[in-house]
């Protein structure tokens, strides 16, 4: 399906760095290599609009796009969209809305607000719809080599089979177990080999959206839909799989173990990055517990969707944090004094502002040190006479392609 509009990344003068980024598998910090470089970031279930959660999300994953062009790498970027899945078809059963129609509605919505705040699009952005054909092949695949069975019409995983399964998230069979039912697994389903194994497919419900395929009528499970988008367009050990914490066991686990098996190769993603979740009166922000910031209520009551963007880049992007009223006056204030600044005629020198931006960036997407640099270089400019007629461009520009913040 189409992406969104990409915007313009001025190209800045040097080179930037090599990008370290915290690699959950690992639990450290790691070089995410050079030469061309390739990411898949998991994408929405379109049952409702974007809040702050996933925009934060959306734009830690802009910011490794961005160091990496920065760095002279040119960039494959990958997304899903789960546009068939549970949560949508519950919604759309609550309500009595045509399921296609949320979808496709709400699948806007979320264009729309990655433009306003200069999300990166996609070079291949993919719905679980489209990818039916290849997802029934795989597991077509999974079931000749051993490693899916039946339960009935319905097929599922064995995660005995991935002798790699376990290595993404680290946890232990408890910490499993209690998340697989927490996210979308079904562990106490009799018949299944393994309560951890899950499902791949599932048969045809009265009343369910189906495909017609050589598995027999249903539709795809979850893990399995970004497992092959993700292979199928990147192959395997690519540099950075991305999401949200809520996604490192059971979704990124399982996706893993499903590419691992099918091609017989390891690692699947040579970094599995995931984002802390931004909370709002101490609960995950969430569509399900509906205590959520929608970046286009924002948009509509004439936010700057710069001072959003901001606002979301001044924490660390892998801790949980709180989304908290005074964030926005801050960032608009902030972005207030950046604009003073390079409407200046002459400024002080911005290159070692870059350079330090560049090495904040660098490191695990320090933001906050990267925002300070820039502070420090406005307060500097809106201080002084201005000495360099370059710098305002400068600092516009690179406060333009690292951070994506139009000034
Ligand atoms: N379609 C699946 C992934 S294949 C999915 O998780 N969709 S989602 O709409 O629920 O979430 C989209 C992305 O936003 C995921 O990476 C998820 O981890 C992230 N996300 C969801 N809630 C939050 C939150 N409160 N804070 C930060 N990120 C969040
Ligand atoms: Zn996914």
């Amino acid at each position: 399906m189409d992406a969104w509009p990409t915007c313009d990344v001025p190209q800045l003068p040097g080179s930037g760095r090599p990008l370290r980024l915290f690699d959950t598998a690992q639990q450290a910090l790691m070089e995410t290599g050079s030469g061309p470089a390739r990411m898949y970031v998991c994408g929405i279930t379109p049952y409702d609009a974007t809040h702050l959660g996933h925009a934060a999300t959306y734009l830690a994953f802009d910011l490794v796009q961005r160091v990496w062009r920065d760095a002279g790498r040119t960039v494959h970027y990958v997304q899903n969209v789960t546009d068939v899945d549970d949560p949508l078809l519950e919604r759309a059963a609550h309500t009595g809305e045509n399921w296609m129609s949320l979808a496709e509605r709400e699948i806007q919505l979320f264009r729309d607000d990655m433009t306003a705040l200069r999300v990166l699009p996609p070079d291949d952005y993919i719905g679980a719809v489209e990818a039916v054909p290849e997802i029934t092949e795989a597991i077509g695949r999974l079931l000749d080599d051993g490693a899916a069975y039946h339960v009935h019409d319905d097929i599922y995983f064995s995660v005995a089979s991935a002798p790699g399964f376990g290595r993404e998230s680290n946890y232990d069979r408890d910490t499993m177990l209690r998340l697989f039912a927490e996210r979308g697994g079904d562990p106490g389903q009799t018949g299944k080999k393994d309560p951890l194994d899950p499902l791949l497919w599932r048969a045809h419900r009265h009343g369910e959206p189906f495909w017609d395929t050589p598995l027999g009528r249903g539709r795809p499970g979850w893990h399995i839909e970004c497992s092959v988008i993700a292979l199928n367009r990147l192959g395997m050990g690519f540099d950075v799989q991305g999401g949200g914490s809520d996604l490192i066991f059971p979704h990124h686990e399982h996706s893993a173990a499903h590419a691992e098996v099918l091609t017989g190769q390891a690692p699947f993603a040579r970094a599995y990055v995931h984002t802390g979740m931004i909370g709002l009166d101490g609960e995950k922000m969430s569509k399900s517990r509906g205590n959520l910031v929608l970046v286009s209520k924002l948009r509509a009551a004439r936010i700057d969707p710069m001072a959003v963007r901001l606002a979301l880049l001044d924490g660390h992007y892998r801790a949980d944090r709180e989304w908290t009223g005074g964030r926005l006056p801050a960032a608009e204030a902030r972005l207030d004094r950046w604009r003073a600044a390079v409407a200046l005629d002459s400024a002080p020198d911005a290159r070692p502002m870059l350079e330090t931006v560049r090495e904040r960036l660098a490191d695990d997407l320090d933001t906050h040190g990267a925002i300070a640099a820039v502070d420090e270089w406005a307060e500097a400019a809106l201080a002084s006479d201005g000495l360099d007629p370059e710098a305002p461009t400068l600092a516009r520009s690179t406060v333009d392609a690292l951070l994506g913040v139009a000034l």
